[in-house]
């Protein structure tokens, strides 16, 4: 009997880092990741690693012959800055990775008569201010609005979600009998900032690059103006919505794809909180006009009542409490 696991893709980037520690202390049962990299050290004993690509099918293929997977966390991407490099190989993992990760998490459903649950990290990516005066005017958007992603990685992740609905609610919707189908749940992230890891490849990223360096006593130059305002959050709450989304009834969800946010931030606001900590803190500005564009077509905030009412979810950590309590004490010692 193949055994049953909760497979993680992408499980060595930032957020499977701290997802595999929270499921580890939880003690929530096996779990098999996949990523590109080898596992990190101190992680290796917690999972089943196997080194490869969400792209090879016949690696997929093996992997089912092996294990049941009750639940499949699709975290691999190619983020936004680094599919703008590369928008065909984007488009290959971003989208034809999750295809084939929805057609195993699909066939695994009507096999077992019981849905796997696919659990997918979206963006604001997703969303598309065509100027600053519109984005200035809708500070708080809504799941549905402004879905105009100008970024490959956006467009991705968007048709990505819309799959993933397809998948659970339309599958085979003209055969005789309707299939048991998987069950997709999604949360549009912000910018996440880890005390633990540093992101790369993301257009989010100098909020954590910023202070990052400070706390390592580096200047930092800002590649956006400072009167830039994104959402962003401290990863603990990113697992925390993870986790939350995944436990919730599924008579409770309306719908099958929900903002999170914690709190709201311009670049110059991110400087402040890092400044307020770190007071020798070295941060410029030389914005890029390209990466400026992406955050410029990136909504201010998010309106995620949805999430707060169908499940419950409010995240721990409001700017005060992120900077203060989570990320500088523990980068602090990071770098100690
Ligand atoms: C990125 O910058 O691409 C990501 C994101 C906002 O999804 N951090």
């Amino acid at each position: 009997m193949r055994k049953k696991v909760t497979l993680i893709t992408g499980a060595c980037g930032e957020i499977g880092h701290a997802l595999i520690d929270h499921l580890a202390e939880q003690k929530s049962g096996p779990i098999v990741t996949l990523d590109l990299q080898d596992m990190h050290d101190a992680q290796r004993k917690k999972v089943a690693h196997v080194k490869g690509s969400i792209t090879d099918k016949a690696l997929l293929e093996q992997l089912v012959s092996e294990y049941e997977f009750e639940q499949i966390i699709h975290l691999a991407a190619l983020l936004s800055t680094r599919a703008e490099f590369s928008p065909s190989l984007a488009h290959r993992v971003n989208v034809e990775g999750t295809l084939l990760l929805l057609d195993i998490a699909a066939e695994q459903s009507e096999f077992r008569q019981k849905p796997v649950q696919f659990l997918f990290p979206s963006s604001i990516a997703a969303y598309g201010m065509p100027d600053l005066e519109t984005k200035a005017a809708h500070p708080k958007v809504k799941e549905w609005e402004w879905n105009y992603p100008t970024t490959m990685y956006g467009a991705n992740k968007l048709y990505c979600e819309r799959l993933g609905i397809y998948y659970s609610e339309h599958f085979k919707q003209l055969a005789e009998e309707k299939p048991v189908m998987l069950d997709f749940r999604s949360v549009r992230f912000p910018g996440l900032i880890s005390a633990f890891t540093v992101p790369s490849g993301g257009t989010s990223d100098y909020g954590p690059e910023m202070l990052h360096a400070a706390a390592q006593g580096k200047a930092y130059a800002c590649f956006v103006r400072p009167d830039s305002a994104i959402p962003f959050m401290a990863m603990p709450d990113a697992i925390q919505a993870l986790i939350g989304l995944a436990a919730a009834p599924a008579d409770k969800l309306t719908q099958r794809v929900y903002n999170v946010t914690a709190f709201s931030l311009t670049a110059e606001g991110f400087r402040d909180e890092v400044a307020k900590h770190f007071p020798k803190a070295d941060v410029t500005y030389e914005p890029h006009l390209k990466r400026q564009g992406i955050v410029d077509s990136w909504p201010v905030d998010t309106d995620d009542h949805k999430a707060r009412k169908d499940w419950g979810w409010a995240p721990d950590y409001d700017q005060e409490r992120c900077f203060a309590e989570y990320l500088v004490p523990n980068i602090r010692a990071r770098y100690a």
